[in-house]
């Protein structure tokens, strides 16, 4: 026998019926999520920042090692130094650092070095990745598939938020390593990802775009 405990696991079965009317609603509401950029300033409550939060701890990772610390920003001070840091970098990636190419692909997003938002969104939260784990006696301890956990930790994140009714963006300022420095994390911690929470400003809009078919992305083999 294993000397490794394991315990039993079910889950009740439902109808057809029920299963696909529960994928159809879950489908429906997370077509409801946008990346959006025109936040409003009013609070969220935090009780839904935690549930969520806690959402996204639950995702499955690499050897369960769960290689990732979410930092909630919600502090003027902070979101204004992180503000004025991401649109350092972004005029520099804008202004150059982003190729003809990269620019094309995002004109019809309309972005630019600008981030506002980042000041007026009441909550930050910042996805750290860790690299690797570190014991109690600063021992490195090898972490495996961290990306693929984080990314589906993130994706578990903005579905919570989502379904909370919350708006999100899933930004990715570049280089990221003033996040590191800013809220002060530990060196075997890498940020992954910055989302922006909150309701959407009154008369915020968002691009036309739309996604592709099911016949494009879904293939039976
Ligand atoms: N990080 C920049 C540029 C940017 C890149 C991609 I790929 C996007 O999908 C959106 C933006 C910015 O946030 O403006």
């Amino acid at each position: 026998m294993s000397e490794f405990p394991t315990i039993p696991y079910q889950r009740n079965r439902v109808s057809d019926a029920e299963m696909i009317e529960s994928a159809c609603r879950f489908r429906e509401t997370l077509a409801l999520r946008r990346s959006v950029r025109e936040f409003s300033s009013d609070p969220v409550p935090m009780e839904v920042i935690h549930h969520a939060l806690a959402a996204a701890a639950s995702a499955p990772s690499g050897a369960n090692q769960q290689p990732w610390t979410f930092v909630v920003v919600t502090g003027a001070d902070v979101k204004r130094r992180v503000r004025l840091a991401a649109e350092e970098e972004e005029r520099e990636n804008y202004d150059g650092r982003m190729p003809p190419e990269w620019l094309a692909a995002l004109a019809p997003l309309q972005t630019d070095w600008k981030k506002e938002f980042l000041e007026i969104a009441p909550v930050l939260i910042v996805v750290f990745k860790q690299d690797y784990g570190l014991s109690e006696g600063g021992q490195k301890i090898t972490h495996y598939y961290v990306n693929e956990s984080v990314g589906i930790a993130s994706g578990f994140l903005l579905a919570a938020l989502n379904a909370a009714g919350l708006a999100t963006l899933t930004h990715t300022p570049s280089p990221m390593g003033f996040l590191r420095e800013i809220l002060g994390r530990p060196v075997n911690e890498k940020p992954y990802l910055l989302v922006p929470v909150g309701f959407p400003a009154e008369g915020c809009r968002v691009p036309d775009i739309r996604k592709k078919t099911m016949d494009e992305v879904m293939v039976l083999s």
